[in-house]
């Protein structure tokens, strides 16, 4: 049967190449259909992303000059000449490469799935190809097979397994994508590089490397829909039960994955995954030491889950086969952390309950989970509109009771005395009853009980022209960063207006986060609290550049008074017809102590 497979796809695959290259962008079509492998993934949560090829022993070096961001970019940013750059092959020999401590190391970090690159954007391959001689056995000394071993020894270890493959960029090849300081781009043919490379080397990766939970294509282009769809098709006659990243392209992925580092503001009814750098860059820089901390990653985990998706965090090892110290050793804690509070993420979907000014919820059938961050003075936890019977609430941990009562369609549960420093304490409610829907409208909570309430631009209602977008920008290269604004508030008409439930009288001096260039700077604007006007003159900032930092103001504009619980409209907008006034990523609320 499995020969047969392979000559079914070698026919599929041989068909691919009659069409036209043709670079379309990726747009999920989002047709509803699942894989029906899809099950484990949904539950898993949490993986762990392995950038690790040539790149890693230049460690973001070239020339005695340090380069920041992507490091396995290194040779894109430095235009190394491709015959250059694969004469270092020469020199690469991860010798401290052990792949049983590896997978040993993502078991202790509660990772349950694992995709590692086998070709980067560099097309260096780091496994063992009859396709291409640019590969670790082939050109480098080391002259084994470090996939072969660490999908063995992943495998053992019960975590699901996967290869990252740049299926269109290469910049080692005269007709690959992305080298055009080497090669005519007019002369490229993508057809045959995808015919003489990228499909023979997937068809290796997906037939001498057991079954894979995951192939995690990168960068879509040269191919039509129709072609994306012919190798598809091959593909997974090859490996029907892997799951393929959305990346694949044309909308044919079998889960969605957002940019790097990003998050979405709310829960989606989709399978997704969010992708993160451990520090500031996929592959190995020795120099880039900026690594997230435990409470960082475990604080993440919980956002990502209460929103629906799983994370994978990547680890970027050296040119030796070492994994940083750090990414050791905060994996590890991670880990700790998810063998005491695991239940309330994996297998979990998104709470029913929104973001909470004290944390955010994740759900089983009759079970929520409370990640309470940030304990209120008074511990109260408010459920708002929390439409269900609950039987019980407790400790995850120690399954210790937790008291709670209820106040009309509220609940409030008690939460007990917290370690300080606790990066996430997981309470759980148990009800009877069916789980309402997460309510997307539900006025934000401000509370006057914690330090700072966030009422994040995904919760505005905009007017006129006003927009609410997602704006994408950089620190160094390749790092990338999003931030969700309310923009392109010219007028008075165009405004933003905010529905926040606010739960007690108090003084709040209210901040508002926005990113604000040279022609917006100046301009009046007014924030309405229910009607109150307030007025402010808006800062400059920085300009919006994808290629550069967005650097957000927290400009403090009025101190308000609350003299009643209750629900509570919160405007901001243009006061004259003028430039745009800001991008306004968000409404903070101190109550003054
Ligand atoms: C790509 C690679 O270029 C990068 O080196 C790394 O491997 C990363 C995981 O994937 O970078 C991308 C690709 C797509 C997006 C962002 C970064 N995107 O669609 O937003």
């Amino acid at each position: 049967m499995y020969i047969k497979r392979l000559a079914l796809a070698a026919l599929l695959l041989g068909q691919l190449t009659a069409a036209h290259a043709q670079d379309e962008m990726w747009d999920k079509s989002a047709s509803g259909r699942q894989h029906p492998n899809i099950q484990w993934f949904k539950e898993a949560k949490f993986g762990l992303f392995i950038h690790w090829g040539l790149y890693s022993k230049l460690g973001g070096v070239w020339n005695n000059k340090r380069y920041y961001g992507s490091g396995e970019w290194l040779m894109n940013q430095a235009k190394i000449p491709a015959a250059t750059y694969a004469a270092e092959a020469a020199n690469f020999n991860p010798v401290n490469f052990n792949a049983e401590a590896w997978a040993a190391l993502a078991k202790d970090a509660g990772i349950r799935y694992m995709v590692i690159t086998a070709k980067h954007h560099e097309g260096f391959a780091m496994y063992d190809s009859k396709v291409s001689d640019f590969n670790i056995v082939k050109a480098s000394p080391y002259k084994k097979d470090p996939m072969k071993a660490l999908a063995n020894a992943t495998r053992k270890q019960g975590i699901q397994f996967g290869f990252y493959y740049s299926q269109f960029l290469d910049w080692h090849e005269p007709n690959g994508g992305g080298n055009r300081w080497d090669f005519d781009e007019s002369k490229k043919d993508y057809q045959r590089y995808y015919r003489e490379k990228s499909i023979p080397q997937l068809k290796e990766l997906m037939t001498q490397y057991g079954p894979l939970g995951i192939v995690w294509f990168d960068m879509p282009g040269g191919l039509t829909k129709q072609q994306t769809q012919q190798l598809v098709d091959s593909l997974r006659i090859l490996q029907p039960n892997s799951l393929f990243s959305s990346r694949v392209g044309q909308g044919l992925g079998d889960y969605r994955d957002f940019g790097d580092s990003e998050v979405p503001p709310a829960p989606i009814n989709e399978v997704w995954e969010s992708i993160y750098t451990h520090n500031d860059s996929w592959g190995y820089i020795e120099h880039d030491m900026n690594f997230k901390s435990p409470r960082e990653i475990i604080r993440l985990l919980a956002n990502v889950a209460s929103k629906g998706g799983n994370l994978m965090l990547n680890v970027g090892p050296d040119g030796k086969g070492n994994i940083p110290y750090y990414s050791e050793q905060y994996l590890k804690a991670t880990g700790r952390w998810l063998a005491q509070n695991g239940e309330s993420i994996y297998a979990t979907s998104y709470g029913f309950i929104p973001a909470q000014p004290w944390g955010v919820t994740t759900a089983k059938p009759g079970k929520l989970y409370l990640h309470v961050l940030v304990r209120p003075q008074d511990g109260k936890l408010l459920l708002p509109n929390c439409k269900v019977a609950v039987t019980k609430v407790y400790t995850l941990i120690g399954k210790k009771p937790v008291a709670f009562s209820t106040a009309g369609a509220d609940v409030i549960v008690q939460a007990p005395p917290m370690e300080a420093q606790s990066a996430n304490t997981v309470l759980v409610l148990e009800y009877k009853g069916a789980t309402p829907a997460y309510d997307a409208a539900a006025p934000v909570t401000i509370s006057a009980q914690v330090p700072v309430n966030t009422i994040e631009a995904i919760h505005a209602s905009t007017s006129d022209s006003a927009r609410v977008k997602s704006l994408t920008y950089s620190h160094y290269f390749g790092d990338w960063k999003h931030a969700v604004c309310v923009t392109n508030m010219q007028g008075p008409a165009d405004s933003a207006s905010f529905k926040v439930r606010i739960t007690e009288a108090a003084d709040f001096k209210v901040i508002l986060e926005y990113a604000c260039g040279t022609e917006s700077a100046r301009q009046e604007g007014e924030l309405q609290v229910n009607g109150k006007p307030y007025l402010f003159r808006t800062l400059r900032s920085s300009e919006f550049d994808k290629s550069n930092p967005l650097m957000f103001i927290q400009h403090a504009v009025a101190i308000t008074t609350v003299s009643k619980p209750g629900v509570y409209t919160i405007v901001v907008r243009p006061l004259q017809q003028g430039k745009e006034l800001f991008k306004l990523k968000s409404i903070r609320l101190e109550p003054v102590r």
